[in-house]
């Protein structure tokens, strides 16, 4: 009984010891194609100025719906299609906003993999892109020099399945940036700032999926 009462006095001791709770952030520069790479993966490098100078970061983006990589013309109609022409905004200039993600035509969220190799470890999660594209001549209809640059953001959601310093860590973040695209080819080059909140206090079940889950509403 005295075993069990200590056990039980520990266990309630652990679960109200603070979390510990890490913010980390670093600039990210890469590059990725969604028209001529099946699944399009955005993949590149740290640069100076972050927390993070050293490792890799990947977005990958589920494509399986999409018109393969050997239609190229049908795959960027249904590229634009799908996730920037319903979301067109008037004004001087109007702009497209592309929501790629669950809630307008992916079947599964973009999944993320962030590799530190500053502090050592690995985080592994989901994202949303949103792209927003000018109508420069503000003509209601993407010209072809258009989508050749912009800027871009999302959420993201890291999961507890990280490891090295983040082992047991899971919590949120997001990132914005811009984008070129050496048109009339389509990759594209990317530059951004990615902020992450993260924290070991919860269960995975209940502040992971739960968070995944709004990101998919
Ligand atoms: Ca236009």
């Amino acid at each position: 009984m005295r075993l069990l009462l200590t056990l039980a006095l520990i266990l309630l001791v652990a679960a109200a010891a603070p979390a510990d709770q890490i913010f980390v952030w670093f600039f990210g520069t890469g590059y990725g194609d969604f028209i001529n790479d099946s699944p399009p993966t955005f993949t590149g490098a740290m640069d100076p100025g972050g927390d993070i100078t050293e490792g890799s970061w990947t977005i990958t983006v589920p494509d399986l719906l999409w018109p393969d990589t050997s239609m190229p013309a049908a795959r960027t109609q249904y590229f634009w299609d799908t996730f920037f022409a319903g979301n067109y905004t008037p004004g001087t200039p109007g702009y497209w906003i592309g929501y790629i993600d669950v809630n307008h035509g992916l079947p599964e969220q973009n999944s993320l993999h962030i590799v530190d190799d500053t502090f050592g470890g690995t985080m592994t999660g989901v994202c949303t892109i949103q792209m927003l594209v000018t109508d420069d001549d503000n003509d209601g209809v993407l010209d072809d020099d258009e989508f050749c640059a912009g800027s871009f953001s999302g959420c993201i959601v890291i999961i507890r399945q990280g490891t090295g310093i983040y082992e047991g860590y899971a919590g949120t973040g997001s990132y914005n940036g811009s984008f070129t695209v050496n048109c009339p080819e389509t990759l594209h080059t990317w530059h951004f700032g990615m902020y992450i909140w993260i924290d070991n206090a919860v269960p995975v079940e209940g502040r992971s999926w739960s968070a995944i889950k709004a990101l998919y509403r």
